[in-house]
């Protein structure tokens, strides 16, 4: 019986030990589409391994005004660490992200208004909100946008093009 316990708990305690470690980010994924048909798989693994960034924002919505703190990572940062980005910058101005959300909401964002050398927006990836993973899935968080319809929940496919 003692002996039993005693194989179990490094196991026990190895699973607890993951599940807290990606429970900082929430559990959905989304899949991100570069070019030359390169898809990442935007999970928790990928996206706890990136900087995290932390923004508070408040939009307008038919619900009123919405304030939130975010957790995630910066739009710029994660393109940069796929290599999506062309080092020449007047390619890279021609190209844009479209996110698609599961309920078919979508939200064109450019490369020119997140390049820290352009417009140097500060958009995020968001997968926690006021300190909790976002349970319906990842966030995109636009600081600075008076309204809320940037801000596209339950991101599905992000596509680079
Ligand atoms: N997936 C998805 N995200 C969305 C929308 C939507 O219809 N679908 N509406 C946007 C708009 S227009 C606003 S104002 C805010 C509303 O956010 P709230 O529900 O937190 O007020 O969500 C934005 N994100
Ligand atoms: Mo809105």
């Amino acid at each position: 019986m003692h002996n039993r316990i005693y194989r179990i708990t490094p196991l026990a305690l190895s699973l607890i030990a993951l599940l807290a470690a990606g429970g900082a980010v929430a559990a959905e994924k989304a899949a991100m589409n570069g070019p030359d048909g390169v898809t990442v798989t935007l999970d928790a693994a990928r996206l706890s391994a990136l900087p995290a960034t932390e923004a508070v924002t408040s939009y307008r919505s038919s619900k009123g005004i919405e304030t939130g703190i975010y957790k995630g990572v910066l739009l710029w940062d994660l393109l940069q660490a796929e290599g999506f980005v062309d080092q020449d910058h007047k390619s890279a101005l021609r190209h844009t992200l479209l996110a698609t959300a599961g309920d078919g909401h979508q939200v064109a964002y450019s490369i020119g208004e997140i390049a820290p050398d352009f417009g140097n927006r500060p958009i995020m990836l968001a997968y926690e909100m006021n300190g909790e993973p976002i349970a319906d899935g990842l966030r995109m968080v636009v600081p600075g946008d008076l309204r809320g319809a940037r801000h596209i929940k339950d991101i599905v496919t992000l596509d680079y093009r």
